[in-house]
């Protein structure tokens, strides 16, 4: 499987020309990654809602046992049923969209080939904990998403998601005052964090944040159909850390 989309700038000419008539390039496919619960299938509804009126668009989920976000998303109304399709993961979601993308790849051009040209492919990780990304090979960028609820320490914690995503989203600012957190500390702690990515507080009940969310969507697109955009690996998961405590012998 390669890893690089050779038709990424099929738009342009080697002296930087862009042609009316050729290809533009395939959809952006843009990973939802976070831990469970922390809100990426709202996300993923969201910006159906705000986007699938100017954009043709479709959706992947990774669900572990079932296609239950799939079906999530099917109810919502969001966007026709038959452009949502689930990838069931088995035990390890990481894995499908990192070391073993291959059923993703197959999901998405799938959904190009029935329903090409799209502008947009969605595709919502199989959330477990911090540390899943996804593989440039499958994403061309990714938003990674905590909570509030979480905690307010959370941003502080790290991991590849959170401190090299393309976008950060700490998600549910609407509860921050049930769960005492300050979500402008929160924030402060995650742009130190990412050495000025960008972090996005969002609440799917401020239209305003939403508003920013689809403007950032609509400026990475642009930018993936000039060939300004370079997708960049946050980097592989942590190293798992085991519960007992002596050392491995040589493996
Ligand atoms: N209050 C509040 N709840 C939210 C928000 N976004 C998602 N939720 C709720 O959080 C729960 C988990 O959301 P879901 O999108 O399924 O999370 P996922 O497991 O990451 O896909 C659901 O009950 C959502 O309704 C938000 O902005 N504010
Ligand atoms: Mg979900």
């Amino acid at each position: 499987m390669p890893d690089q989309h050779p038709d990424q700038h099929l738009g342009a000419t080697p002296d930087g020309h862009t042609h009316e008539h050729t290809h533009r390039p395939r959809a952006l496919r843009l990973g939802v990654a976070g831990p469970v619960g922390t809100g990426k299938s709202s996300i993923l509804a969201t910006l159906c809602r705000e986007l699938a009126g100017e954009l043709a668009m479709a959706v992947v989920t990774n669900d572990i046992y079932t296609d239950e976000d799939a079906r999530f998303l099917r109810s919502a109304g969001v966007l026709p049923t038959e452009r949502i399709r689930a990838v069931e993961t088995g035990a390890c979601p990481h894995t499908a969209i990192r070391d073993d993308v291959s059923a993703n790849l197959d999901a998405v051009e799938d959904l190009e080939e029935a329903y090409g040209p799209l502008d947009l492919v969605l595709v919502e990780s199989g959330g477990d904990n911090l540390t899943a990304t996804f593989s440039p090979a499958l994403a061309d960028a990714q938003l990674f998403c905590i909570d509030v609820a979480g905690g307010g320490d959370v941003a502080r914690k790290g991991g590849p998601g959170i401190t090299g995503a393309d976008l950060l989203i700490i998600n549910k600012t609407d509860l921050a005052p049930h769960v005492e957190v300050d979500v402008a500390a929160m924030v402060a702690d995650a742009s130190h964090a990412r050495d000025g990515l960008p972090v996005l507080a969002l609440s799917k009940h401020d239209s305003a944040s939403v508003a920013e969310l689809a403007d950032w969507v609509r400026e990475l697109l642009v930018r993936h159909r000039s060939g300004t955009h370079v997708p960049t690996d946050p980097g592989p998961m942590a190293p798992h850390s085991h519960s007992h405590d002596h050392g491995h012998d040589g493996s």
